[in-house]
């Protein structure tokens, strides 16, 4: 959004949309014309004016079967070092359960059935590492919207954390979590999502680069604030300063 743009009108249609008066807001206020402002000045945004909002998100460019890469690295862990995760493994993932909870009126459980049982959506997007390298496969899986959706979110949501099996930790903003390629993969160029790759299910955040495509996911919670963990198992502390732009 340029500073051009006029925040003013822009508030003022998404208080006519959401149907909610933005009162008390002093419109000659100057707020920066960024989304994390934006969406702290209308605490009213209900999910499907942030889904409106959403549709003039840009879209990763999709590909075609062809496109696929015959190779896909594996990067970082191949298979966690957990003793749940390994015995969910033992089990093929009956007795998995993905948490999510936080600022949501409805904490969930889902098991895989459950994932799968709701739309899914597959799309064939590139995968960029920050190593150096890129890769092309396709992916299915729910999106992350739709989950949150039952989990309804509160209004002091602002991010989802994500935890992982192997104790990565990262989260979304609302305008990246609520995209429509932000999916829960469980499957991966027509099978079950491979181990190596994150079985039984993984973040896709196709207009980021790989290492937010977090891999064994575990727990979801949403917050209105990520809080860095010092954590010793997590191989995530280097990644620390990336919070201090928030
Ligand atoms: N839990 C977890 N998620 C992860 C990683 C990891 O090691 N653990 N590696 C990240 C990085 S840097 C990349 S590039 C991709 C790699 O996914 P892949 O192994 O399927 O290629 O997963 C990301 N998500
Ligand atoms: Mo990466």
């Amino acid at each position: 959004m340029s500073d051009t743009f006029s925040r003013r009108k822009f508030i003022a249609g998404l208080s006519a949309l959401s149907g909610v008066a933005l009162t008390g807001c002093n419109r000659d206020i100057y707020v920066p014309p960024h989304f994390g402002g934006l969406l702290d000045a209308s605490d009213a945004l209900t999910m499907s004016v942030q889904r409106m909002l959403l549709t003039e998100q840009s879209m990763a460019r999709e590909y075609s079967v062809a496109d696929i890469s015959d190779d896909f690295p594996v990067v970082g862990t191949r298979l966690p070092n957990n003793v749940s995760y390994v015995m969910s493994l033992s089990n093929n993932f009956r007795d998995w359960r993905l948490r999510v909870d936080g600022l949501v009126d409805r904490p969930l459980s889902l098991s895989l059935a459950d994932l799968k049982a709701l739309p899914a959506r597959t799309s064939i997007t590139s995968h960029s590492c920050e190593e150096g390298w890129t890769a092309i496969a396709q992916w299915q899986g729910t999106t992350l919207s739709q989950v949150l959706e039952l989990a309804g979110l509160k209004r002091e949501a602002r991010y989802i954390t994500f935890r992982c099996a192997d104790g990565w930790y990262d989260y979304l903003d609302l305008f990246d979590a609520l995209h429509a390629q932000t999916i829960l993969a469980y499957g991966m160029n027509g099978t079950n999502l491979p181990i190596p790759h994150g079985a039984p299910v993984r973040l896709r955040v196709a207009r980021h680069l790989g290492y937010k495509s977090l891999k064994f996911i575990q727990s979801i919670r949403v917050v209105d604030m990520p809080k860095p963990i010092y954590d010793d198992s997590s191989p995530r502390l280097f990644h620390f300063s990336w919070y201090a732009g928030i």
